[in-house]
């Protein structure tokens, strides 16, 4: 397909239009908000033909499409990615300039769409980039919840969170699409009935029911003109309220139908990696699979006539198992809708239907009590039941005398769908996020589904856009590469490989630690802004940015800072050189221990950063809301990124990805994505730590872990865990931090003490950063190794995954 043709006479003039139109008021007196809503609006309208033409297309040449259905698009902003991918941007700035606005300030104007926790959602919107530059038809399926992931505010040092309202500023680029509303329907019960050929029907009565209505939000392939979509559906009641025409029953009916939609897409669920069983998030799941698998099967039959064909041109991709719902509504459709038998019905469902595990943290497993599955969707799980019935018929004649087999794999199982289950069975293809990780899936978390079906198991390692997290979120670096190789490496990373060769040249090392420098700079600036701390540029940037997870390990890093600290106060004349310690995470609202690890790194930033004593030599510095567009100014600027998690825990990992793409070495563990990463970079390039997934899994199992011994053993890691309960960093409160002492050392609450490896690992990780102090100090050294992790992140592009997520699974054709 061609380009955009970007118009900039027309752009110049509509943009004074649409700021009279949205905003009535002319150029000269509009804000910044206002010049930002008018400027998407009218690169909407330079999309728009494409965006129609896209799908134009895939309807003429027939292409087969992949659905991803997924709770979750952690977008960001779109405004300046857009003007991006459509090569536009050196024409709107310089309209920009016209009307005496910075394109910098109008970007800055949008709010990120926050449509997800982190890994998980992110990696999403990267697919979606990913797919439509690559030319392929794809559709993002998901929530439009009305407040997405909070926003954090940090006050006392404490994680608050403040509701994200981002719809408030209306979003230019969405279209909503009345034509394409589908009903959803909960609760009732089911009724069987006996058509004329005295097969058995059955009928869902009683229900409540939302009617679900799409958004659609353009996404933009890179210089291609192929324009997909990120669909969201949201809930409105059936019928709007009508006082006068109902009796009392009606009127409750209504009214109940009219809370349910009300709440159904009111608020993302702020959890990351951890399942909580609450019916509303069941209902959020149904909501939004139902209505895309109903508008799925509704167009693929607009366009053919046999339903027995829909996995030729369809597949829906599972983002974890929180859509695996799909598996039973798609079979309900085909039974019900359909008329099909249930073999036929298994059969097309079984082609269609692929699911990606992220995680094999045992807490986020989805297993939904019988009960309540079944109140809420009671033809649903008629289905789930009758799947199971078969399925576990299927185990017992494959492992006859066997009934452990039963009871890991059966989809139903003490009081309890298990989703996971329902996933693999009801889908053709299983995978995993990183090569370690679907290794850890076959032997150990998966194993005998593995053993059962093995030819449903396959890698996917994760990637990237580096349109996002180069091309536009590290502007001087990436037109230095460009300058140096040519732009191919936009749409094809590996080309970033040409950059190795001028790792050996000095002059060309010294452009790129200035570039470094002038992004610290830029991040400094941020810093100074929203934190009112002063950093130096010439210091270590070690960063640590993600969800604050214990087996992330934050605790790990602020220890050492801790430890670090007590030996600068000892050694007061020791030069070490300057370090200046980033974090930024958000943590699920009601997860203690996570945010109790916030207060701990915001008190020891209070104490260090005010003791001039130690003349700067470390700062700590707890960035606010981390999200995907601070993000992008904090990889620009990182030295040192740290990848921590206790390995085995980690399924990939993305940001560790985007540290490399921008000249941060890796300091971490053999966990996830970053064995793959030290495996492009070369070990010499990286800074490796702490145990192996297997040590770790092995003291899992053998149980023979005793933190205490290391307690007593150990002078340095006593002084600082003692920190925790003497007051040292909470002299107003000494036993403010005694739940993290505890998590480490004492095994009431849980089964084992340092559930995480802290302190089994924390020797080996100061040593490691002390191998970093000493490569930094040799900056030619550095410098180099910088520039090879850039030029070795080929790889790790996400348009490299989804060729394979192609070529192995969807097999999708491009749109020509
Ligand atoms: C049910 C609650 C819940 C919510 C979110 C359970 C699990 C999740 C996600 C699967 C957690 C998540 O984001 N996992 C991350 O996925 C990334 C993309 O594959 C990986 O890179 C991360 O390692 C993984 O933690």
């Amino acid at each position: 397909m061609g380009g955009y043709n970007f118009d900039k006479d027309l752009f110049r003039k509509r943009v004074r239009e649409l700021v009279k139109l949205d905003s009535k008021v002319s150029i000269e007196d509009a804000n910044p908000v206002q010049i930002y809503k008018a400027v998407g609006f009218a690169i909407k309208e330079q999309i728009i033909d494409p965006w129609i033409d896209t799908r134009k297309k895939a309807k003429e040449q027939d292409v087969k499409m992949v659905y991803y259905l997924s709770m979750e698009f952690l977008m960001g902003r779109a405004l300046g990615n857009n003007i991006l991918n459509i090569q536009a941007q050196n024409d709107i700035r310089e309209v920009l300039e016209e009307f005496g606005v910075d394109l910098n300030l109008i970007e800055d104007q949008e709010r990120d769409w926050a449509l997800g926790n982190g890994g998980l959602g992110r990696l999403a919107a990267c697919f979606l980039d990913s797919l439509a530059t690559l030319g392929y038809h794809a559709y993002g399926c998901g929530i439009r919840y009305k407040y997405g992931m909070f926003k954090q505010k940090i006050e006392d040092g404490y994680q608050k969170e403040v509701p994200d309202n981002w719809l408030k500023i209306a979003n230019p680029f969405e279209i909503r699409r009345d034509s394409q509303r589908q009903e959803v329907r909960f609760g009732g019960y089911t009724r069987c009935e006996t058509d004329e050929h005295g097969n058995p029907r059955y009928i869902q009565e009683g229900y409540q029911a939302v009617v679900a209505v799409p958004y659609d939000l353009p996404v933009i392939g890179y210089g291609n003109g192929v324009v997909n979509t990120l669909r969201i559906w949201s809930a409105e009641p059936v019928e709007e309220l009508d006082l006068e025409s109902f009796d009392q029953g009606e009127y409750e009916k209504a009214n109940e139908q009219n809370n349910l939609a009300e709440t159904i897409c009111k608020v993302l669920y702020p959890n990351d990696n951890k399942y909580s069983g609450k019916e509303l998030r069941l209902k959020q799941q149904y909501f939004f699979v139902s209505a895309t698998i109903q508008r799925a099967v509704e167009r693929y039959m607009e366009e053919h006539d046999d339903i027995h064909g829909l996995h030729e041109k369809v597949c829906f991709q599972m983002n974890d198992t929180h859509p695996t719902v799909a598996v039973a509504e798609l079979m309900r459709i085909l039974l019900d809708e359909y008329g099909l038998g249930w073999d036929e019905a298994w059969a097309i469902t079984t082609k269609t239907c692929a699911y990606t595990n992220h995680t094999i943290m045992a807490e986020a497993l989805e297993k939904w009590p019988i009960d309540l599955f079944q109140r809420l969707l009671p033809r649903v799980y008629q289905i789930v039941d009758e799947i199971n019935r078969r399925f576990v018929n299927e185990i017992r004649s494959r492992y006859p005398g066997q009934p452990e087999k039963v009871q890991k794999m059966a989809v139903l199982y003490e009081g309890q769908v298990r989703m996971a289950n329902m996933a693999i069975v009801g889908g053709f293809s299983v995978n995993g996020v990183a090569k370690l990780h679907t290794e850890i899936l076959e032997k150990q978390e998966l194993r005998d589904f593995y053993e059962m079906m093995p030819e449903k198991f396959n890698n996917k390692t994760n990637g990237i856009t580096q349109r996002r997290f180069l091309l536009h979120g590290n502007p001087l670096l990436a037109q230095w590469v460009t300058d140096h190789i040519g732009d191919g490496w936009i749409t094809n990373l590996p080309e970033i490989k040409k950059i190795e060769p001028l790792a050996d040249d000095p002059e060309c090392r010294r452009q790129f630690r200035e570039i470094k420098y002038q992004n610290k700079l830029r991040l400094a600036e941020y810093i100074r802004e929203y934190n009112h701390i002063e950093v130096n540029p010439e210091s270590i940037f070690d960063v640590q940015v993600k969800r604050l997870h214990e087996y992330k390990r934050q605790l790990l890093n602020i220890l050492h800072v801790m430890y670090l600290y007590n030996q600068l106060k000892d050694h007061p004349e020791w030069d070490m050189v300057p370090r200046t310690f980033i974090f930024g995470a958000k943590a699920a609202a009601g997860y203690r221990i996570a945010k109790l690890t916030i207060k701990l790194i915001n008190s020891v930033a209070e104490v260090i950063n005010h003791d001039p004593s130690i003349n700067g030599k470390i700062k700590v510095v707890f960035i606010e809301d981390y999200r995907v567009s601070n993000a992008e100014l904090i990889f620009s600027a990182s030295d040192v990124s740290e990848q921590i998690s206790t390995a085995s825990k980690e399924a990939s990992g993305t940001g560790n990805m985007k540290f490399m793409l921008n000249g941060a070495l890796t300091l971490g563990t053999m966990d996830g994505a970053n064995v793959e990463i030290v495996e492009e970079a070369g070990a010499e390039n990286a800074f490796i730590f702490g145990m192996s997934a297997e040590e770790v899994i092995r003291y899992e199992h053998d149980g023979t872990y005793d933190p205490m011994t290391i307690f007593n053993s150990d002078e340095g890691i006593r002084r600082v865990l003692m920190q925790l309960i003497n007051g040292f960093y909470s002299p107003e409160d000494p036993e403010l931090f005694r739940p993290l002492y505890n998590s480490l050392l004492n095994t009431k609450d849980t089964s084992r003490a340092d559930t995480y490896f802290i302190l089994k690992d924390f020797r080996s990780y100061a040593e490691a950063q002390q191998r970093v102090e000493a490569a930094y100090r040799d900056q030619e050294w550095w410098s180099r190794a910088a520039m090879i992790n850039v030029a070795n992140a080929g790889k790790f592009s996400s348009d490299r995954t989804i060729q394979e997520y192609v070529d192995d699974i969807w097999h999708l054709d491009k749109l020509k």
